[in-house]
């Protein structure tokens, strides 16, 4: 669906342990063939590279940015203070709090710095690239047709629910 070759999504994440969760956000962007890069990148662990990663992220093509992290969860906005992209923040869940600390430290911006922040964990991670999709089908009218037949088929899905 991409009208170039170089990835359209970059999907982020403070560490290798939230893979195991944004592995959903790559497969939901797959389903829907959108080019798209995964990478690991902290806000206190990597600064300079999450910095420099997201202030070069626009001019290498990419169009939307899902940020991951969890607990002290400060990379979608950190992200979001060096792009004008925009930026999903999925809160990741954590041991501790359960993901509580994620949610509040990735939603509560500053006015003037936008994160879009979805929810906790797996379904977060869903719905953060499915946002994606919609922002990028915005311009992409055959990816518009593949969302709308996702959508669908999720409610001939539930509406054909059996019961035990
Ligand atoms: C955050 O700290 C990461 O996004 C992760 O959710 C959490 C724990 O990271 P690890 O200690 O497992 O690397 O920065």
């Amino acid at each position: 669906m991409s009208k170039k070759a170089g990835p359209l999504v970059a999907v982020v994440m403070g560490s290798k342990s939230d893979w195991d969760c944004m592995r959903h956000a790559s497969e939901t962007l797959a389903k829907f063939d959108i080019v798209h890069e995964c990478r690991v990148l902290s806000a206190h662990r990597t600064p300079r590279e999450t910095t420099a990663y997201a202030a070069k992220a626009e001019g290498r093509g990419i169009e939307v940015i899902i940020a991951a992290a969890g607990g002290a969860a400060h990379l979608a906005g950190v992200v979001a203070a060096h792009t004008i992209l925009p930026v999903f923040g999925v809160p990741m869940e954590t041991p501790s709090l359960k993901g509580l600390d994620s949610l509040l430290a990735t939603v509560q911006m500053p006015g003037g710095i936008p994160v879009g922040t979805l929810a906790i964990g797996k379904p977060g991670a869903i719905n953060a690239a499915l946002l994606a999709a919609s922002v990028l089908a915005t311009s992409r009218p055959a990816l518009r047709e593949k969302l709308r037949q996702f959508r669908q088929e999720q409610a001939a899905g539930v509406l054909s629910s059996t019961l035990p």
